[in-house]
């Protein structure tokens, strides 16, 4: 006779809680919850599953390379970019609870109409595949997503109604397409990561309640910049660089070219991303709404802080769908004296 209770298979997956079963547990929590949201949520995982799947076959099927398109960046779209985005806007159009789209592959918002009207009460932003150049060379990239509901007394889902301050958002998260796929977010209720196993095609509670640790010893800027940076961080450069035993410095440099990747081990492990003005890109090159946004409502959720050098993002009034901000995100520790050397607050001693 097998004892169910301590008979375990090799891999005993019943033990994780699924993505499914976490957010209809946290939904039952809330009050007059109609899980709209959750399904909202469902129908983002469903999309990364997807892009996942496509993902891991790319080399074996023409899914490398170039659309021959020039998207609304001025880059060149990579077909990976133009097959997640597809899939993300199909899934969310499908699921029927989003109700306008911003997408980095679209220049203008896209308003999803169910049924002849704007059902939906949620505005979804969206990086579909961030770092999607590393694809062909089998780096991981990431897609990042941002979540709004509809403005209160909004008649129609608009630009407008789409650009609110970060500090308004009601969910975040980001899918890292890694060693393996990880789908990490937040709702304002602290943070949650999953890892997918894919022989069930079910995300499982891998990391409850993530924290990111106050400090770290890495630090990621593409330092083939450095000649460009603004005095106070090249100070900040210098100073990290320095052996000083109290602090752990020298700090490592770790900079994978993809942001959710650089991002996610500094969640875990404490670190700092920069991404500043430069001379080729005088407002910085992340995407305020659809990467600084979403990526800030996380870190600081799990304790971390981000600004732009001087204004925390979460709090900068949006202009437009795609504009850039320079971005310092991370432990909050290093971004404080990241902060100081920029604003003249502190100097190499
Ligand atoms: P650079 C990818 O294009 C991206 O948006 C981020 O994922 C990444 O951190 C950054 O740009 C890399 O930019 O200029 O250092 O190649």
């Amino acid at each position: 006779m097998i004892d169910t209770n301590t008979a375990s298979t090799g891999n005993d997956l019943g033990r994780f809680k699924t993505l499914e079963q976490f957010i209809i547990e946290r939904q039952e929590s809330l009050p007059h919850s109609t899980g709209a949201f959750s399904r909202l949520l469902r129908d983002i995982s469903v999309a990364a599953k997807i892009v996942n799947h496509d993902m891991r076959r790319a080399g074996l099927v023409d899914i490398y390379g170039n659309t021959g398109e020039i998207n609304v960046q001025g880059e060149v779209q990579k077909k990976m970019d133009a097959l997640a985005h597809k899939e993300f806007v199909r899934a969310l159009k499908r699921g029927g609870e989003c109700c306008l789209i911003g997408s980095e592959e679209h220049a203008e918002a896209i308003p999803i109409r169910t049924n002849g009207d704007s059902s939906g009460k949620y505005i979804v932003l969206l990086d579909p595949l961030d770092g999607s150049s590393n694809i062909e060379v089998n780096v991981s990239v990431g897609t990042i997503f941002s979540i709004y509901r509809l403005p209160e007394g909004a008649t129609e889902a608009t630009l407008e109604a789409a650009l609110q301050p970060g500090v308004d958002q009601i969910g975040a998260g980001y899918v890292v397409y890694g060693s393996s796929t990880m789908l990490v977010y937040t709702t304002g209720h602290g943070v949650n990561g999953f890892t997918l196993d894919p022989s069930i095609g079910e995300f499982l509670l891998s990391h409850p309640n993530i924290r990111t640790p106050k400090t770290g010893k890495m630090y990621a800027i593409n330092e083939g910049n450095y000649n460009s940076f603004e005095r106070g961080l090249k100070k900040y450069i210098k100073w990290v660089q320095r052996k000083d035993e109290a602090t752990g410095r020298p700090y490592k440099t770790r900079y994978i070219g993809s942001f959710v990747s650089d991002f996610h081990r500094n969640l875990l492990k404490g670190g700092i991303y920069i991404y500043p003005a430069t001379e080729s890109s005088p407002e910085g090159k992340l995407r305020l709404m659809y990467e600084a946004n979403p990526m800030a409502f996380i870190v600081e959720q799990a304790g971390g802080v981000a600004t732009d050098g001087r204004t925390p993002i979460l709090r900068k009034k949006p202009r437009e769908l795609h504009q850039r901000t320079p971005l310092y995100i991370g432990s909050a520790e290093m971004v404080r004296v990241a902060e100081e050397f920029l604003q003249g607050k502190r100097d190499l001693d």
